[in-house]
């Protein structure tokens, strides 16, 4: 397996590289700079909590369930609660929408509104909180629709395309920020000893195809006979095309997808007999990590559609995704159409 040995990256900070980034946009007000640093700040709060997990009573549940149904995790709840706080006063946002939580999140009536939309998953991959494995907070960024006022739905359920900047932080061995504003796909590593994200993987590109594949396997006879058909494509022996191809899930997808931007490959989370429109949320997770894929170079569908022309209609709905490596992508919606 060939890794994406990061360039040597110039010494540069994550504030500063946001600011640098005004520079594609002669209008920029600083709001969206503003947005993204709060975020970063939000982000090192979380990862002391994360980093001393099991120390403090911060690991198990609280006894709240949310809107799909899961009990909620004590660090979830503390990382949503944590964004909420270090992003509802800045000027920037006009509202906000969390996994966590059933309805919109507006901004205080004694904070001043801002122009932009915020989406997170506060913790993701949170099944794997309490066993210390790598976890992530994933982002999205719109701008609003309606002209002033209370912000709406309809400022929020807009195409993945119209994003105008979206990442991801990783809970890893070490705790990274990877953003993109739609210039480029930029990862920098928090240094502790000095509070800084540094920039140490500057404008990540997936490559164009890659044996690896990364999904619940457990789920296989709840699969479409095509998508059967794909995953027994990808195991059979052909050396001349990289297969087998080799199995690697985490359960986190912050981990698999960051993996897989990195190394290539694929990283689906397909519908079933049980789950037609498969697990992730469209607007917390797919889109984001879409718009993040594309812009490295990738490719991501629902298995027949470009997940970022998809219009959504409700805030916490579902779809299939396969996101990747652009050949392995096309590779998967041909068999899901019958083509192979
Ligand atoms: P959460 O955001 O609630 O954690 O759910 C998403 C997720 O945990 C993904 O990170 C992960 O890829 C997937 O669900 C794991 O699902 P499964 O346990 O069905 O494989």
């Amino acid at each position: 397996m060939i890794s994406q040995v990061p360039k040597a990256s110039k010494l540069m900070t994550l504030e500063r590289h946001i600011i640098e980034g005004e520079r594609h946009h002669p209008e920029a007000t600083g709001k969206l700079s503003g947005l993204l640093h709060g975020l970063s700040l939000a982000a090192k709060l979380v990862w002391r909590e994360v980093t001393k997990a099991g120390l403090v009573n911060i690991l198990g549940t609280t006894d709240r369930m949310n809107i799909s149904g899961d009990v909620v995790k004590k660090l979830d709840e503390f990382a949503d609660q944590t964004i909420y706080r270090a992003m509802d006063h800045g000027g920037d946002l006009c509202v906000m929408a969390s996994e966590e939580n059933e309805d919109l999140l507006h901004i205080p009536a004694n904070y001043p509104q801002g122009k932009y939309v915020l989406l997170y998953d506060p913790l993701d991959g949170s099944g794997n909180i309490d066993a210390n494995i790598t976890i992530g907070t994933i982002f999205s960024v719109y701008q609003r629709v309606t002209p002033s006022g209370m912000a709406t739905l309809e400022d929020v359920l807009q195409e993945g395309y119209k994003q105008v900047a979206a990442g991801y932080i990783l809970f890893g061995s070490s705790m990274m920020f990877v953003y993109c504003t739609g210039h480029g796909v930029h990862g920098f590593t928090l240094d502790p000893s000095v509070g800084e994200f540094l920039l140490s993987h500057e404008d990540i590109r997936i490559p164009q195809r890659g044996p690896v594949y990364s999904l619940n396997q457990g789920n296989f006879n709840r699969w479409e006979p095509n998508m059967q058909r794909y995953i027994g494509h990808l195991q059979e022996e052909d050396a001349k095309t990289g297969r087998p191809y080799s199995l690697r899930y985490v359960g986190s997808m912050v981990a698999d997808i960051h993996r897989t931007l990195l190394y290539g490959g694929i990283y689906c989370y397909p519908g079933d007999a049980k789950n037609p429109s498969g697990k992730l949320r469209l607007m917390y997770e797919n889109n984001p990590m879409s718009y993040i894929v594309e812009n490295a170079g990738g490719a991501a569908s629902d298995g027949r559609r470009r997940i970022l022309d998809l219009k959504p209609t409700a805030l916490h709905e579902r779809t299939p995704l396969f996101i990747g490596s652009t050949e392995e992508v096309r590779m998967a919606e041909e068999f899901l159409a019958g083509k192979r």
